[in-house]
């Protein structure tokens, strides 16, 4: 089907056909934990809801599709992807990480998998001699975001991806910021592309899941064997509710990326603010790069308002319509403050981030009540 139909079709279509028992037009929700066997051993195709349910495959096969890749997996977080697929990663082994990531992630590498032999070092991966220099003999694996949470910085995939080859290293790439509607890794060649399908995929801030990606069939077969065997899996009713919400990432990622252009612009141009960060800005360091890279630039903003981290508490919690909140990726705006929530878990590392810098996850309402929104929040902000 990947080769018949263009991304909108896909999302709607992909792994969905019409019920062939009863003709429901809508992927029905599996309920069910196991299959009969009408003899041991014979079944139809699926024995126990852990290695197997008919509403995952549907969206393992839809996502896949959507990544353009030959293999799916889908999981019960986004964190639980991440540990599924580090677990390719022996003792011994380095991974090398971008400087800028979801402070979920970093602490799950450097508090959790360092404690079993994985060795882990950042690196600014928009600087390709910095990274040439930090691979090292047993890189295993490349592991970053772009653009990143919450900078919103770009790395070149197709670039990094080379040089990781060259090394022997295989690369990663955590889709979530921008989604397959604005960027495809494995085409750039990344190896494997990881999502948090509770973001842009899901849309609607009403489930938590997580995904693997991949052309690599020997790989796709110990993941598979992995996800069995660790077993953090999404339940039928959650992978029912990321495929609803498919259905609509491209209208929904147009309308999030119109509305986060005209707020960064207008950010921009604000007196309170003292910088922006949005790779749509023809000033953003990853504006060219963004450009050539993906179809448009995302939903994401940061920013950091004059007066630093009293004057950033006092926005997050001025605005009205934005809610005061983690995640991104919903229908709905939200604002939140990264040092003290979504990065607060890497306060003491590399990875520390600005306390002034305010996140906003732009939602798909109209850009002049957001505007006005925050118009207001700013206005209240600033220092008397
Ligand atoms: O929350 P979960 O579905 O487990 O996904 C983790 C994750 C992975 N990758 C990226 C880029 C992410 O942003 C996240 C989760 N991030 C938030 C909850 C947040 O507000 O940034």
């Amino acid at each position: 089907m990947e080769d018949e139909y263009r991304f909108e079709t896909l999302t709607i279509h992909a792994g969905q056909p019409p019920d062939p028992a009863t003709g429901a037009v809508m992927t029905p929700i599996y309920q069910t934990s196991t299959y009969v066997q009408t003899d041991v051993g014979v079944h139809k195709g699926y024995e126990y809801s852990r290695t197997g349910n008919p509403t995952r495959t549907a969206l393992e096969t839809c996502l896949a599709a959507l990544e353009g890749a030959d293999f799916g997996l889908a999981f019960a977080s986004g964190m639980a992807a991440i540990d599924t697929l580090l677990r390719l990663v022996s003792p011994g082994q380095h991974v090398l990480v971008g400087d800028d990531v979801y402070g979920g992630t970093y602490r799950l590498f450097d508090r959790v998998l360092r404690d079993y032999g994985l060795s882990f070092s950042t690196v600014d991966m928009a600087d390709l001699e910095a990274v040439s220099r930090a691979l090292r003999p047993e890189t295993r694996l490349v592991w970053l975001e772009t653009p990143t949470n919450p900078l919103l910085k770009v790395a070149d995939i197709a670039a990094v991806s080379e040089l990781a080859h060259d090394h022997g290293a295989q690369v990663a790439v955590d889709n979530t910021f921008a989604s397959p509607f604005l960027q495809q890794p494995l085409a750039l060649g990344a190896d494997f592309v990881v999502h948090s399908t509770t973001k842009y995929l899901g849309g609607h801030s009403d489930v938590v899941g997580g995904a693997i990606l991949t052309d690599d069939g020997d790989a796709c077969q110990r993941l598979k064997f992995l996800q069995n065997a660790v077993g953090a899996v999404p339940g039928p009713m959650d992978c029912w509710l990321v495929l609803r919400g498919l259905k609509t990432l491209a209208l929904r990622m147009e309308r999030h990326c119109a509305n986060a252009r005209r707020i960064a612009a207008f950010l921009a141009d604000h007196p309170a603010v003292e910088r922006v960060h949005y790779p749509g800005l023809p000033a953003d360091p990853g504006h060219a790069l963004a450009a050539r890279q993906m179809r448009d630039f995302g939903g994401m903003v940061s920013f950091v308002a004059k007066g630093g981290e009293a004057v950033a508490r006092r926005v997050v919690t001025g605005t009205r319509l934005f809610a005061l909140a983690e995640s991104l990726g919903g229908v709905e705006s939200l604002i939140e403050h990264p040092a003290s929530m979504t990065h607060a878990s890497v306060a003491d590392s590399a990875l520390a981030v600005d306390p002034g810098l305010i996140r906003l996850s732009v939602g798909v309402e109209h850009a002049d009540d957001l505007i006005a929104d925050l118009a207001r929040a700013l206005g209240r902000g600033a220092p008397e």
